[in-house]
């Protein structure tokens, strides 16, 4: 029985009530607020129009008071299934947002400080027949902290690390501090026989020539009453045709039964193959009745990390079902800054649009949630795999306080049992940046305290994943590996070189610096970096016009207006304008700002991730930071809050991240070098049509290049010098076109040099709507850079955005809303670097 009607909220000021009067059942909460559960306390005001928006200006501001009251929830559900003696019924909240003390009928049955896993209550001695009231207290947070020692390394919040909570509710450097409270997910009450499943985890042991063998791992949980009783498991693997059964009888608590899968259909990503899925079943009864039933996807594949190859160097490569496979995709942030009200909706629509980009894994970043089981469902879905980190990032964390360690051992432990069936999860992590930034802290002189939180990551994760996890490959940190922790001689880096401008290579004990230059934080500096993994990189891009104008108030959309600064919550924010410098040109008006970032992020990615997978299998990774924004902010996403991709989707998906890549590796006045990336599992044999053509559509330079590229190989192909291609032309009014001779990969476009030295001329532009096709057919005169669609309307994807338009070529752009309803074409603008912007307004 799902708890989730009648809900009702207050609050007071912390103390003000004895808690015991306001969880009586029959204290007056008539003219208390209601609200929704799951939800949260932000979410309900802002429904009941109690707070004003706190994503629009200032607004998070006038919200502060929130995090400072005690919250309280009260419900009242009835029961009338009879409970026999031998029978339990337990009440399960999913999740709690933190400090949170529980009373059903009155009275307290128990307190949790971890918003991050479920907690369940044996509330057999305490449920009545008939009405019953649930009441949760929520303390602030300040309550709880402001007794505890300063944490003297904790990025964005001192007080963070002592809570079990997201720990992005407390501000990052891409979102604003929203320190959430409430009944975040499901709430249960649910009747339990003495004898019910623990849990289930299967695992792929082997797959043979023909059949896979798996394991599946039964555990019971007994109470006295079925403590030694005999119950009878049942195991099935099932797909549409065939069902696959084990069955075993158990008096212990733990039993692995073993199946055999004949002809076996693997789970592949979604780029490789198909992500199929079996359906597991596990029932277990005694000689009267079912006991217990539990049901999940199955995919049988094998996942393992290869660190070294057959010579002995370092690697960092995923193999899958034993092939090796470069991973492309993102760094994972939760939703939204109000996770509990955020709809499932916004993962399948975030997880399509990833796929739909050639991503194939993801990085749950640690420093948010254990996703929603939503999110892992999806992945197993559609075929993305998860590198997933333990949810501790950029602080050290008091493990000295066994408290502390108490509830985060609790915590490993339930997130493992819940997450480990997901096909999807490839790799435990154990947190984000703290072994590397520890060690940067305590060379720079900044701290000098020990490494608290080693032993979490080093200790207690490892032996925890030792009993319940030895499948998955476990890494303590990422970055890990080499001298210092973020070096490119083996393990994952994040190069924050760019962006960041920090200085690297550095070893162990190097003071750290950053270079604030327009060289030092420059996208090229990508090149250098011959990493074995790439988890972390990327840079700001403004969010899409539509998404910035309904949150920024009236006069202040401009560009540096105090509210477009307050969207922007890195430190340092020349940073930008500095990478924009190197590569666009300082922008002049708003307009500018959001195109050159958008060009620049898209271009520099372009240049770091062609590098990465240019140097295959020797880096087999590359994870930008990061995919999407939980509010409407400026940040390295590629995904904007309002779901409209930014450049660097479109050139992902038209282009970086496609399985077959024609790459051009080019500096200016170096020669050109053609490249061949093919991530299949099938050689390609084909022809590069290199053409290079002036911006006034005169081709100066064109050959064929037959190559042959080797399955999951990367292939270096031929090269020209600048002087060869140009044929007298200048090498800054043209461009240089990649397409296949047979049609089999995409065409892909570079410039001989940054866009700020182009001599791009003025072009014009037509455009043609068609309502009923959906579709904005566009065409120009000569060449047009990065042509842009403007509809005002948040989730629309257009077949292609952000693209180079060659003399007299004409595109046919198709758009499409997410949740399929009609785009309406009343209201379009259509513009590019290099021309008057096209208005249609009817
Ligand atoms: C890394 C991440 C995040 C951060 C990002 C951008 O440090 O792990 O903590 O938001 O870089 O600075």
């Amino acid at each position: 029985m799902i708890i989730q009607d009648q809900w009702k909220l207050q609050y007071f000021n912390s103390g003000e009530k004895r808690a015991l009067e306001v969880a009586h059942p029959d204290f007056i909460d008539h003219f208390w607020m209601t609200a929704k559960v799951p939800g949260d306390v932000h979410s309900t005001l802002l429904e009941k129009g109690l707070i004003e928006d706190p994503f629009f200006g200032h607004n998070d501001q006038k919200c502060r008071w929130v995090e400072e009251k005690e919250w309280w929830y009260r419900t009242e559900f009835f029961y009338h299934d009879s409970i026999d003696s031998e029978e339990r019924v337990e009440l399960t909240f999913e999740g709690l947002d933190t400090f949170a003390t529980i009373y059903v009928n009155g009275l307290e049955v128990g307190s949790t400080e971890n918003m991050l896993v479920e907690h369940t209550f044996d509330i057999t001695r305490v449920i009545q027949m008939g009405r019953n009231v649930i009441a949760v207290k929520f303390d602030p947070v300040w309550l709880v902290t402001k007794e505890k020692q300063q944490i003297s390394w904790s990025g964005f919040a001192r007080e963070r690390a002592w809570t079990r909570k997201a720990q992005m509710n407390y501000g990052w450097d891409w979102g604003p501090r929203l320190l959430t409270a409430g009944i975040w997910k499901p709430v249960r009450v649910e009747k339990k026989q003495s004898v019910k499943l623990d849990s289930v985890f299967a695992t792929t042991s082997a797959i043979e020539e023909k059949k896979a063998i798996i394991d599946v791992e039964v555990n019971l949980d007994r109470t006295r009453f079925g403590r030694g009783k005999e119950v009878s498991v049942e195991v099935q693997v099932r797909d549409e045709g065939e069902t696959f059964t084990q069955q075993a009888v158990m008096s212990d608590t733990q039993s692995i039964l073993t199946i055999e899968v004949p002809e076996p259909k693997l789970w592949w990503t979604h780029d490789l193959g198909e992500p199929f899925l079996y359906d597991l079943e596990v029932k277990i009864t005694d000689s009267e009745q079912e006991l217990d039933r539990y049901s999940q996807k199955l995919g049988i594949r094998t996942i393992k990390l290869e660190q070294e190859d057959e010579n002995g160097n370092k690697l960092f490569c995923f193999k899958l079902n034993g092939v090796r496979l470069f991973a492309k995709g993102t760094n994972w942030i939760p939703v939204h800054s109000f996770i509990g009200a955020a709809h499932d909706d916004r993962y399948k629509k975030l997880i399509q649009l990833s796929k739909e980009s050639h991503m194939n894994m993801l990085r749950v970043w640690g420093g948010g949630i254990y996703e929603k089981d939503v999110f892992y469902q999806e992945c197993d879905r559609q075929g993305l795999l998860v590198w997933q980190d333990f949810m501790f990032a950029c602080a050290l964390y008091p493990d000295y306080n066994q408290n502390f360690m108490k509830n985060v051992e609790d915590e490993i432990v339930k997130a493992v049992k819940r997450l480990r069936p997901y096909s999807c999860i490839t790799l435990w992590c154990g947190n984000n940046e703290n072994d590397w930034l520890w060690e940067v802290e305590v060379s720079s002189g900044r701290i000098d305290d020990p490494f608290w939180g080693e032993t979490i990551y080093h200790d207690l994760i490892p032996s925890i994943l030792e009993k319940m996890d030895p499948s998955r490959f476990y890494w303590p940190s990422s970055p890990f590996g080499g001298n210092d922790h973020d070096s490119e001689e083996e393990g994952d880096r994040h190069n924050w070189q760019v962006w960041h401008g920090n200085i690297e290579p550095r070893k162990f004990g190097d003071v750290p610096g950053q270079d604030y230059s327009v060289e030092g934080v420059s996208f090229k500096n990508y090149k250098k970096d011959f990493t074995k993994f790439s988890s972390e990189f990327g840079m700001h891009a403004s969010s899409n016009r539509y998404t910035l104008e309904r949150n920024i108030p009236e006069g202040q959309f401009y560009w540096k207006s105090d509210e477009m600064s307050y969207r922007n919550k890195d430190y340092h924010h020349q940073k930008g304008i500095l990478l924009m410098e190197g590569y666009t040109g300082i922008p002049q008006d708003i307009e500018e700002y959001m195109n050159f970032s958008m060009l620049t992020q898209a271009e520099g990615l372009k240049c770091g991730i062609e590098h990465y997978r240019r140097n295959k299998p020797n880096t087999s990774g590359a994870l930008v930071w990061q995919l999407n924004d939980c509010w409407p902010g400026t940040s390295w996403s590629m995904i904007d809050y309002d779901l409209l991709p930014k450049a660097s989707y479109y050139y992902a998906q038209k282009g970086f991240f496609h399985p077959l890549l024609a790459t051009l590796d080019h500096d200016v006045g170096e020669p050109l070098k053609f490249w061949f990336v093919n991530d299949t599992l099938e050689p390609v044999e084909d022809e590069i049509v290199i053409e290079v053509q002036t911006f006034t559509g005169e081709v100066v330079w064109k050959e064929k290049v037959p190559f042959t590229c080797g399955a999951n190989e990367s292939q270096f192909v031929v090269e020209y010098t600048e002087a060869e291609v140009l044929g007298g032309a200048s090498a800054s009014e043209v461009v240089v076109r990649l397409s296949s001779g047979s049609g089999t990969f995409p065409e892909n476009i570079y410039y001989l040099r940054d866009h700020k030295d182009l001599a791009l001329p003025e072009v014009s532009l037509s455009v043609e709507l068609n309502q009923a096709e959906q579709t904005i057919t566009i065409s120009t005169d000569q060449h047009a850079r990065f042509v842009k669609i403007d509809i005002p309307s948040d989730q629309l994807i257009y077949s292609e955005q952000f693209f180079d338009l060659l003399p007299g070529e004409q595109k046919v752009i198709h758009v499409r809303h997410l949740e399929g309803h009609e785009v309406s074409l009343n209201k379009v603008r259509v513009g590019c670097l290099n021309g008057k912007a096209i208005l249609i307004d009817e």
